[in-house]
């Protein structure tokens, strides 16, 4: 199997792409950015379909180990419903999952593309074949959001990535007593300057991941060249109870595109995870993400592995942000 020069971390699976468009029962123009859970042993996908209109959807896909033999369902999990929910008409896009085991339920964060931009809405689930809309939780334009599993001093939590201004867009972090009002707002992480793999924008991949040592995230940051975006990804970690403080952040990304599925599709040279798995049987961290727009694709990292990465990363004391 081919090493490619950015695995030092991540391995990617040898049957890479796992999702395609060609694996679905109807026709579809692309399927991708899925997010992951693990419902009762089997791993659940989450995934973005576009149809061939441009028209974007989330479907749902499962598996035994992770990796193969997919079943995908027939039925879209969350089509728009622009009657109920004019904030959806042009599309679902890009979810998140986090269980909330206080409410006992897996909550969804996704893209609601209103005709006013991008907006952070939020769904419940028991078995991800229902599905109960809770409606948008932050004006436009705002995605790339995730909760927090657990309250922070009593609050929930969220991450997401306002558009500030055209060369203002990063992740910022948002409170909430119950789901559905948002605020104390601040920024958690900004771009980094000049040519830096994470310097144009960024934004949260998969729900933050509590480990002893901190909130493990993920994020992609972009560089703009003049053959258009890189979408590459980084790992930071976050102080537990005073989520704003970053501990640690990668200096360099950890993964890049170079896999052909990676390099071109709709949009070429693009990794986009919103879905991660922490195996804790097998130490295995695995990252599901969308590859150029086009299918999904997973990696995977040993978590002693990845833990001993993030805290060799830079700390505040070494000009984070
Ligand atoms: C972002 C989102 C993602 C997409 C990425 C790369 O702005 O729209 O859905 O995967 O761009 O095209």
């Amino acid at each position: 199997m081919k090493r490619y020069h950015d695995e030092t971390l991540f391995r990617r699976y040898a049957g890479n792409p796992i999702l395609s468009p060609e694996d679905w029962p109807n026709p579809i123009n692309t399927v991708f950015n899925p997010a992951a859970a693990l419902v009762k042993g089997r791993t659940l996908l989450l995934a973005r379909v576009e149809d061939r209109f441009g028209l974007s959807y989330l479907a749902t896909a499962w598996s035994r180990d992770g990796l193969k033999n997919w079943t995908i369902d027939k039925t879209p999990a969350l089509f728009p419903e622009p009657k109920t929910h004019p904030e959806e008409v042009l599309g679902v896009e890009d979810p998140r999952i986090t269980r909330l085991e206080e409410l006992n339920t897996w909550a969804i964060t996704y893209t609601a593309y209103s005709k006013d931009g991008p907006m952070v809405s939020l769904a419940t689930s028991e078995d991800f074949k229902k599905f109960k809309r809770l409606g948008p939780v932050l004006r436009p334009p705002d995605k790339d959001a995730a909760l927090f599993p657990r309250r922070i001093n009593g609050r929930w939590a969220m991450i997401h990535r306002p558009v500030i201004s055209p060369i203002q867009m990063y992740m910022w972090l948002s409170f909430s007593p119950d789901l559905k009002h948002w605020g104390d707002s601040r920024v958690l992480m900004r771009t980094r300057d000049g040519n830096a793999w994470d310097g144009a924008k960024l934004g949260l991949c998969p729900q933050p991941l509590e480990t002893p040592e901190g909130w493990l995230i993920l994020y992609h940051g972009v560089r703009m060249t003049c053959y258009g975006q890189i979408y590459r990804i980084g790992l930071a970690l976050l102080d537990l109870e005073e989520p704003w403080k970053v501990l640690r952040r990668s200096k360099d990304w950890v993964l890049t595109p170079v896999a052909p599925y990676e390099l071109s599709g709709d949009i070429g040279n693009v990794i986009f995870p919103c879905g991660w798995i922490h195996d804790k049987a097998k130490d295995e961290l695995r990252i599901y993400y969308g590859a150029a727009d086009t299918c999904v694709a997973v990696a995977s990292a040993s978590m002693k592995d990845v833990m001993a990465y993030i805290k060799a990363c830079p700390g505040p004391d070494r000009e984070l942000r």
